[in-house]
């Protein structure tokens, strides 16, 4: 059996959320490899509308197994808060949902630090969503973090001390406007950790391998999106962990020659959140409009997204690096009524024309070079298969699967469970 990966090819907020929740119901196990509470799948079913954070999205589902895996930081604040979420949903977690031990913590002075980094940096910040990720990423790759395990050692007091402390002097030597009751955000920390240590704390990476040898399925959930990703990511405007489908095996402790179908998220537009370079990125009254149309406010700070055409370049890059098998478009239905669609098939780069994404695509040295497509005017919303789409619709699919040369085998049509079309 294999792992396969589910992964946001743009820049975070593709519809991961609504995809694990369709494709779950195949799947034994739904495991989280990186990121932690800055991510927000939201999913929506029977008319109500769920935001998870940390936990994989299998969570609704009566027989899944959800993993969080070693490369995933955990706050468990807020990870508690999502638990009571779940609870007033009746739903029994406990039963199933399972913790690495590897998993770093996020410590309330991490946020403060995360908050007093973006302050010092003034207009350069990066725009973090302030959950404490790049400094608990920071503590690990510098051996100094505290993991899941260390909950249940004895002296776990001791050691969040000596770091809390160490953080301490690091926001006073930022040396910016940062408020805090630490004693407050303390309380609060060690009473969720009293809840969280009520769960199953595992070495994960033994459990899915043991899985994986007895038949089982698993889907490994991504959060962010490629173009955020630490390394291949638009530097410095990206998040701490590798979101791309190495990142998988170095999160969850499967190796390479583990991964099978590795499923390729994408929006038919682009949105970004946060600051950083957004080549195809629209100040006018389409990018209003798909802004309104698709509701784009982010999941977990309510920030306005950024709005722009489809970037067929940086999409191609995404789907390379991940050798991304399956397509899938999300939210095709927000692009009716656009008479004339755009799709960037190259930039202009220091007076070339390049197919590729290069360094620097900062909006100084990168141009976007259109491709028109017609666009269509029925109403997706109410569609239930692949031979109601529109001509100029099929169009649109057609070249991008074309120009991408892996097939798209789900539109997305609305928001609901329902609206999603398989091809
Ligand atoms: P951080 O907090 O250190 O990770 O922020 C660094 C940059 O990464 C961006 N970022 C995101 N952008 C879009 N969506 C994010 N989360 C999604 C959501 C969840 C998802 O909120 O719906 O789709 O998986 C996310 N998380 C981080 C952030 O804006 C900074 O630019
Ligand atoms: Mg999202």
């Amino acid at each position: 059996m294999a792992v396969d990966l589910l992964l946001g090819l743009q820049w975070g907020d593709e519809g991961k959320g609504k995809i694990v929740d369709v494709l779950t119901k195949d799947y034994d196990i739904i495991a989280r490899f990186q990121g932690g509470p800055n991510a927000g799948h939201t999913l929506e079913f029977d008319g109500i509308k769920h935001v998870l954070r940390t936990i994989p999205s299998g969570i609704f589902h009566e027989n899944s197994i959800n993993v969080i895996g070693n490369g995933v930081v955990i706050d468990p604040v807020v990870f508690v808060k999502e638990l009571e979420g779940l609870h007033q949903f009746g739903i029994d977690y406990k039963k199933k949902l399972i913790l690495s031990r590897k998993a770093h913590l996020i410590l309330p002075t991490h946020r403060l630090l995360d908050a007093a980094s973006e302050a010092s940096k003034g207009k350069a910040k990066i725009g973090s969503t302030l959950k404490g990720i790049g400094p608990t990423y920071m503590d690990k790759t510098g051996r100094n973090g505290l993991r899941i395990g260390d909950l249940e050692l004895d002296d776990f007091k001791e050691r969040y001390r000596a770091l809390a402390d160490k953080h301490e002097a690091m926001i006073n030597f930022y040396n910016v406007d940062v408020q805090y009751d630490l004693e407050e955000l303390e309380k609060e920390f060690f009473e969720s950790v009293a809840t969280l240590k009520e769960l199953t704390f595992i070495d994960s990476e033994e459990f899915l391998n043991q899985s994986l040898k007895n038949n089982k399925t698993i889907l490994a959930e991504g959060a962010q999106g490629s173009l955020l990703d630490i390394d291949f990511g638009t530097y410095p405007f990206v998040t701490s962990s590798n979101t791309t489908a190495a990142g998988a095996c170095t999160g969850l402790g499967v190796a390479p020659n583990k991964i099978g179908e590795v499923f390729g998220i994408f929006k038919a537009y682009t949105t970004r959140v946060g600051s950083g370079p957004f080549p195809t990125e629209l100040f006018d009254g389409d990018g209003e409009k798909m802004a309104k149309i698709g509701n784009e406010f982010g999941a977990v700070t309510g920030r306005p997204r950024r709005c722009g055409w489809l970037d067929l370049v940086a999409l191609k890059y995404a789907v390379q690096v991940n050798g991304v098998t399956q397509l899938m478009m999300m939210k095709a239905d927000v692009l009716s009524g656009f008479k004339t669609l755009k799709i960037c098939t190259a930039y202009k780069y220091k007076g070339e024309t390049i197919q590729h994404l290069p360094y620097n695509i900062e909006e100084e040295n990168v141009t976007p070079v259109y491709t028109e497509i017609k666009g269509w005017d029925k109403d997706l919303t109410q569609l239930d298969a692949a031979g109601q789409f529109p001509k100029a619709l099929n169009d649109y699919i057609e070249f991008l699967e074309k120009e991408l040369n892996v097939p798209i085998k789900i539109v997305s049509v609305g928001p609901d469970r329902t609206q999603t079309i398989h091809r």
